[in-house]
């Protein structure tokens, strides 16, 4: 029996900097462009600025037009932030394989959702008390709310996830999967756009369960191919496959561009010894007792690019000896015996290889 997992965290981009700013409790929070240039949009708004009509996709001065009526009417205004990817995009990796050392099968499908495979815990009941106690351990390892569902197949376990939302846990069993798809609406499927909504409301189809009512023929006339597919869908049927990168890894690297380019030396050894934390973390969780080679990788300004790797003399996990190895990797850039027009760097990079299980 299949069992799928999804996991969401929720308000993303917010609840990270909720979590980091602590003076943002209970304030409407808006991650997204700047709202005195002007342009762009919002990434994402926490559930108190949601509860303004804030959301995400809307332009960012609407969002401002909106907190300045609301701070007129005496109630508190948005606090507008950059987004810092970098940062939600190293919490995204950790988390992941994070959950990764309990399930072995996950497919990461954007930065803050993923596909698990829970067949292994045999049961709907076992899988859902295993997705309680995961989201009670991120929430008390990373401080951020995650929201679980989970079906016979992905299509479900998604819908599922989006139930109960913040902290949510949807659990639908094979059985329960008409009942809870009948009464939604049809733009829950994946795949029904407004285009397609509007087409089918012409026809009073405006729930799942008038989708199931209709012959797969007449929605074929109505949509052709896509007719089909929303048929099924509506029936509940979807994949349960779960793409999973090797597991096996042959190396791990890490990269970086930066915001300017550089030649700054603390400003390129701070980057340095912050991939290697990363690699090394990440060789951790994924039980790599050694690396045997150490290669980096420099970019300059004018994308002229260079590896250069070497063999460690005795395979290591330590941080300070695979910092020191990328350092003296990374010297000769900077000089000029490696850079003798004294070009800026705008990407370094770094990996570990010959990794010993
Ligand atoms: N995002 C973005 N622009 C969008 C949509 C999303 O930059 N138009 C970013 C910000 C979100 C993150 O992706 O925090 C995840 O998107 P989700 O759609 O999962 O939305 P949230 O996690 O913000 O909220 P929810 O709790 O509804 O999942
Ligand atoms: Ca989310
Ligand atoms: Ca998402």
């Amino acid at each position: 029996m299949e069992i799928i997992g999804h996991i969401d965290f929720d308000a993303f981009f917010a609840s990270v900097e909720e979590r980091d700013r602590p003076w943002l409790k209970g304030l409407p929070v808006v991650v997204g462009s700047d709202p005195y240039v002007g342009r762009g949009a919002v990434a994402t708004a926490n559930y108190e600025a949601r509860k303004y009509g804030i959301h995400s996709a809307m332009g960012i001065t609407r969002a401002y037009q909106i907190s300045e009526t609301k701070k007129k009417d005496g109630e508190k205004e948005v606090i507008f932030i950059t987004p810092s990817h970098r940062k939600y995009g190293s919490i995204s990796k950790e988390i992941f394989l994070y959950i990764h050392t309990f399930v072995p099968k996950i497919q990461k499908v954007s930065i803050d959702e993923a596909y698990l495979d829970l067949s292994h815990f045999r049961s709907y009941k076992q899988a859902g008390i295993f997705a309680k106690k995961l989201q009670r351990a991120i929430q008390q390892k990373y401080k951020l709310g995650v929201s679980i569902g989970i079906g016979p197949n992905r299509m479900i376990a998604k819908i599922a996830s989006e139930e109960n939302k913040p902290k949510g846990l949807c659990v639908i069993t094979p059985r329960q999967v008409q009942g809870f798809l009948d009464i939604k609406p049809i733009r829950t499927l994946p795949g029904v756009g407004v285009a397609t909504e509007r087409k089918l409301a012409g026809r009073g189809i405006r729930q799942v369960k008038d989708i199931r009512e209709c012959s797969w023929e007449d929605l074929e006339d109505l949509l052709g191919a896509q007719g089909i597919s929303l048929y099924q869908k509506a029936h509940g049927m979807g994949s349960a496959n779960i793409y999973v990168e090797p597991r096996i890894a042959k190396s791990i690297s890490e990269e970086e561009t930066f915001v300017e380019d550089t030649l700054n030396l603390r400003l390129l050894t701070t980057h340095l010894e912050r991939m290697v934390n990363d690699i090394v973390l990440h060789m951790s969780y994924k039980k790599v007792k050694t690396v045997g080679t150490v290669a980096i990788k420099i970019r300059f300004a004018d994308f002229e690019t260079h590896t250069m790797q070497t063999t460690v003399s005795s395979p290591t996990s330590s941080k300070r000896v695979l910092y020191s190895v990328a350092l003296k990797l990374l010297i000769p850039f900077l000089e000029s015996s490696k850079n003798p027009k004294k070009k800026k760097i705008r990407l370094i990079g770094i990996s570990v290889s010959n990794l010993i299980y």
